[in-house]
C-alpha cells in the first residue's frame, strides 16, 4: 500500500520518532503547527476515524492509552490539544488514521470560528 505514514513506520521514510511500542508509533510533524505538534498513529493501517471498527478498535485504544505517556514524555504538563481530521471536509491530508498533539504554548481558543473551519496556519516562533 503507497502510504506515507506506514513508510515512517517501516523506516523507508525517516522521522523524528517520540514513542514506539508494538502497536503505536509517534513522531514529529514536517510541518509544525505549535512548538510542539507530534502525530500518534497505530501501526496497524485505518484509513481515517471513519473506519475505526469493532474489528481494530483495540489498536485505537492503544493509540490512546500511549497517548497520555507521549504528552507527559514531550513535557506537556499544562495541556494539549488532541485533534484528528477526517475525509475530505475534515481536510485529512494522510490517510492513515494519525491524531495530533499541538501544545507547548497557550493554543487558540477556538478551532472553529463561524465563517468555517480555520485552516492551519504555520506556526512561527515568537
Ligand atoms: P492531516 O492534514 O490531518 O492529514 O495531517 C497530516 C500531517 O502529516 C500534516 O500535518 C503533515 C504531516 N506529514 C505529512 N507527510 C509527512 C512526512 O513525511 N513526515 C512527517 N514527519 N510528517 C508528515
Amino acid at each position: 500500500m503507497d502510504c506515507i505514514f506506514c513508510k515512517i513506520i517501516d523506516g523507508s521514510i525517516p522521522s523524528k520518532k517520540v514513542y514506539e511500542d508494538e502497536a503505536v508509533y509517534a513522531f514529529h510533524d514536517i510541518n509544525p503547527l505549535a512548538p510542539v505538534h507530534v502525530l500518534v498513529i497505530p501501526k496497524m493501517h485505518i484509513d481515517s476515524m471513519d473506519k475505526v471498527s469493532a474489528d481494530n478498535a483495540e489498536y485505537v485504544k492503544k493509540v490512546f492509552l500511549a497517548i497520555p505517556k507521549i504528552a507527559e514524555e514531550l513535557g506537556l504538563k499544562n495541556g494539549y490539544r488532541l485533534i484528528s481530521n477526517c475525509g475530505e471536509d475534515g481536510c485529512q491530508s494522510v490517510k492513515h488514521l494519525h491524531f495530533h498533539i499541538l501544545g507547548g504554548k497557550k493554543l487558540e481558543e477556538k478551532l472553529v470560528s463561524r465563517f468555517g473551519l480555520k485552516c492551519f496556519v504555520p506556526f512561527h516562533q515568537d
